[in-house]
């Protein structure tokens, strides 16, 4: 299977696949065609019996630059619910996926790439990459899964900074709030990353999955719930003064003016 703007590799034993977003012309921004063949591709590396999955970006200024602004700033509350659902269903599939996976952050992680980037088990980081949950500037919040995910990781203080100012994080702060594991020269992402993977997947596999799963249950229940809110309440923003104020500046490379 192929797709235009996702690709997926494996390494020479099979076990660890590489799924990579490539839509340079937007810093791998995620527009509906992305979030499809993403889910595909992780679909696909499942029944390959992965046994580790490194997600990252193509290039080397961004990981992923957020959900795609352009497509999102016109939709209507309906159609922002659809959105969100989809997005949210990668993400999912990230967090569920039978095995460990690994995001290698290079460059820009804003918005949904942060997202995308929470929802893996692990994530490292190039020297240079900056990340953040910037959509409080674009007039929303986040909507695939930061505002139950987010505090999880950095803790409640650190998230509520991050998510009410927009704040973006060098490498370096990000790995001191715990948002990355691991911070490493720009040139040796790959490898690192590929390293880990590789530790993994020579570990059992069946013990690997129950120990994911079983990581994983104490996040279930409260955040389903939590998911399901932050859904409702992000669609309810499209269609408001400061959504559409928000991204019109964006797209018109403008400060916006709020109410
Ligand atoms: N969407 C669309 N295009 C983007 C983009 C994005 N997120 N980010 C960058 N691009 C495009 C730029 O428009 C530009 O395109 P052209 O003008 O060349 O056609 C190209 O990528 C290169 O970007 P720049 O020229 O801006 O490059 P710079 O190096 O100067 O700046 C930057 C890079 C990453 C600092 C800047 O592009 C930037 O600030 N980008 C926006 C980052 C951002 O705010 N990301 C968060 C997006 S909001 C939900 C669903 C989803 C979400 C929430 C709720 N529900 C439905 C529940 C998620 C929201 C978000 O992710």
């Amino acid at each position: 299977m192929t797709w235009d703007t996702v690709s997926l590799d494996w390494n020479d034993a099979e076990t660890v696949a590489t799924l990579t977003v490539d839509r340079p012309e937007a810093l791998n921004a995620l527009n509906v065609e992305t979030l499809e063949a993403m889910g595909e591709a992780l679909a696909t590396a499942a029944d390959g019996d992965a046994r580790a999955l490194v997600l990252t970006g193509a290039g080397d200024d961004a990981f992923i630059a957020g959900a795609d602004i352009k497509y999102m700033k016109d939709l209507s509350v309906a159609e922002a619910q659809e959105w969100g659902e989809l997005g949210h269903g990668v993400a999912d599939a990230l967090e569920a996926f039978p095995a460990p996976t690994i995001a290698a952050v290079n460059g820009y992680a804003f918005g949904g790439g942060c997202e995308m980037a929470i929802a893996c088990d692990l994530r490292v980081a190039a020297e240079s990459a900056i990340i953040g949950n910037t959509e409080i500037d674009l007039g929303i919040i986040p909507g695939w899964g930061a505002t139950q995910r987010l505090p999880e990781l950095v803790g409640d203080e650190v998230a509520r900074r991050m998510i009410y100012l927009g704040e973006r994080l060098d490498a370096e702060s990000a790995a001191e709030v715990g948002l990355f594991g691991k911070v490493v020269p720009d040139d040796d992402l790959e490898v690192v990353a590929a390293e880990l993977a590789e530790r993994i997947a020579e570990k059992p596999a069946v013990a690997m999955r129950a120990a994911k799963q079983s990581l994983n249950q104490r996040l279930e229940g409260s955040q389903a719930a939590g998911l399901d809110y932050e859904k409702r309440a992000f669609a309810s923003l499209f269609g408001t003064h400061d959504q559409r104020e928000g991204m019109d500046a964006f797209v018109e490379d403008r400060e916006p003016e709020f109410e």
